[in-house]
């Protein structure tokens, strides 16, 4: 019978500098764009340009942009609403990105998902879905047929703290580890599910412990530190690949906006965002950078610079692009293969 071990669970700390001035500037333009981008998507939403539900990311944008670094490009990723920072640091185009806010027929899923199901098969990302930890069980799915095919690839999950208090969290992670599944859970703790602080809802608030329900590793992580998260996702994607069994990362981190737009915020003051701000996963990214001489004020500069005008330029050609045909409502719900 297995057994559960203390060990097996932990916190880690950030190892050292280790990552070239190329990787440190990708992660720096990545992280701006994905900040930019849906300051500019806040923007339009407030002048009733873009419909529908907008669940904003940031603040949080190190844990996917340090994630997507240590992926494969054939490794599957499988997300929930809050999803617009996986996909463009996965590289999808900002410009498609932004017309899919617009529910434009240039957009990622032509017009027909927003803001909640940015999908994206040929880069191996299954989409972003709106009930709480229902694709749990789908990314157990994905991992199944991986393991069935003998693939060499890995699935990444991601998803809040309030999501580990579903049933689907339970189900989909217990199957993934009696079978030795190739999955990775990344919860993403921003303290928050809704209004809701995460103490109050779980009876374990240290969400990493909670892998120990399945006897599978668990690591707490700063998820506002995107070098920790990309070596902690490499090194669990790894073990993952080699046959480990599904893995646990809790990436501590804030959302600096509201659980979605008009979300009043009663639950927590407004000194306890500021204090978050203080840990600005892009700002000590900066600061990193330039500490290590990786890059200087003028190149960081510029590099924003580039990153508003392709923000610009998105927003351009959302605006500028047709509706869907009314004729296409009725397509893509089934595929073939
Ligand atoms: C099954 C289900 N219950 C409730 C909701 C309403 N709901 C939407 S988001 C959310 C909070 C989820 O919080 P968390 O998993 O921590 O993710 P975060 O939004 O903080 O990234 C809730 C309760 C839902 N979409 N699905």
């Amino acid at each position: 019978m297995a057994s559960t071990s203390p060990a097996r669970i932990s916190i880690e700390d950030a190892a050292g500098i280790n990552v070239t001035r190329e990787e440190a500037l990708d992660w720096f333009r990545k992280m701006s764009l994905i900040r930019r981008f849906e300051e500019r998507a806040e923007e339009a939403y407030g002048q009733g340009k873009i419909g529908g539900f907008l669940h904003l990311y940031i603040g949080e944008e190190a844990v996917a942009v340090g994630a997507m670094a240590a992926l494969q490009p054939e490794d599957d990723v499988i997300t929930h609403y809050r999803d617009h920072g996986y996909v463009l640091a996965r590289g999808v185009e900002p410009k498609r990105v932004m017309a899919e806010l617009y529910g434009k027929a240039t957009g990622l899923s032509k017009g027909k998902g927003g803001s909640m199901h940015m999908a994206d098969v040929r880069r191996h990302l299954w989409g972003g879905y709106a009930i709480v930890g229902g694709h749990i069980p789908l990314a157990t799915g994905l991992a199944l047929a991986i393991q069935y095919r003998k693939l060499p690839q890995i699935v990444a999950c991601f998803f809040g703290d309030g999501a580990t208090n579903a049933g689907t969290f339970y189900s989909g992670l217990n199957l993934a580890a009696v079978w030795k599944l190739p999955l990775i859970a990344i919860v993403e703790n921003n303290h928050y599910g809704m209004g809701t602080a995460l103490e109050r809802v779980s009876a374990v608030d240290e969400v990493y412990r909670k892998a120990s329900s399945f006897d599978i590793p668990g690591v707490r992580i700063d998820g506002n530190d995107v070098l920790a998260v990309r070596d902690a996702v490499r090194r669990m994607a790894d073990q993952s690949r080699n046959g480990g069994g599904p893995q646990l990362i809790e990436a501590m981190t804030y959302r600096f906006r509201g659980h979605s737009m008009g979300d009043p915020q009663r639950y927590r003051t407004k000194e306890e965002v500021e204090e978050a701000k203080s840990r600005d996963p892009i700002a000590r990214w900066r600061s990193t950078v330039q500490e290590n001489d990786l890059a200087t004020e003028d190149e960081l500069r510029k590099i924003g610079d580039e990153v508003e005008a392709e923000v610009e330029e998105a927003v351009r050609f959302a605006e500028n692009s047709p509706a869907p045909d009314p004729g296409e409502l009725c397509n893509d719900v089934l595929v073939s293969e």
